[in-house]
């Protein structure tokens, strides 16, 4: 036996007195596949407790575009002068307002889509204003009897919805925010004064 065969056999010795019964099948050959034979089943893992859903996370608001300014529609009646309109005929008890009383009635202009409200300037009388059908640019049949509503449309509601009606203005009060809607020319009148003073107006929102 040569030097190198007895080291062989010397390593084979030692591997099968170290793995002592795991080795069988003597050095020659396949005897690995003892050495690795089927391991050790892997530990169960622990077991994961599920992560939270994330809560959701409130969508980011859009980028703060400037808002619209809401546009006030004044109404009142005490010490309000008519408007002689050549095209409406005598309106009276509307006007646009910046937020002060303004007795000197006109046609009313808003710009379409954009925020809306009643404020009721007088100091003394109720009021409302609401939407009596469509006028036109060259004229408006105002109805003779009031055909409109005196009950409050809810916030957001487009002036020009049949029925609208700021519902009854406190004097001094003022109505929900509105909306003004599509371009057009419509009739407003007031519940209470549109028979017996001639309450009445057009708005135009373009
Ligand atoms: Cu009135």
């Amino acid at each position: 036996m040569r030097k190198s065969e007895i080291i062989t056999v010397a390593r084979c010795a030692g591997l099968a007195l170290a793995l002592a019964a795991a080795v069988t099948a003597g050095c020659g050959g396949g005897g690995y596949t003892t050495l690795y034979g089927p391991g050790p089943r892997p530990h169960t893992s622990p077991s994961i407790a599920p992560s939270p859903t994330p809560s959701t996370s409130p969508s980011p608001s859009p980028s703060t575009s400037p808002s619209p300014t809401t546009a006030i529609v004044a109404v009142n009646l005490t010490g309000e002068l008519p408007d002689n309109d050549p095209t409406y005929g005598t309106l009276l008890g509307y006007s646009n307002s910046t937020g002060s009383p303004n007795n000197q009635s006109s046609v009313v202009h808003l710009t379409m889509a954009t925020p809306v409200m009643f404020d009721d300037f007088d100091g003394v009388n109720v009021h409302t204003g609401s939407f009596l059908g469509d006028a036109s640019a060259n004229g408006a049949n105002f109805p003779t009897t009031f055909t409109g509503s005196f009950n409050q449309s809810p916030a957001g509601a487009i002036i020009s919805t049949t029925n609208f009606s700021s519902g009854i203005l406190n004097p001094n009060g003022v109505s929900l925010v509105y909306n003004s809607g599509p371009p057009g020319f419509y009739m407003f009148g007031c519940y209470f004064h549109y028979v017996s003073n001639g309450m009445r107006t057009i708005i135009i929102v373009q």
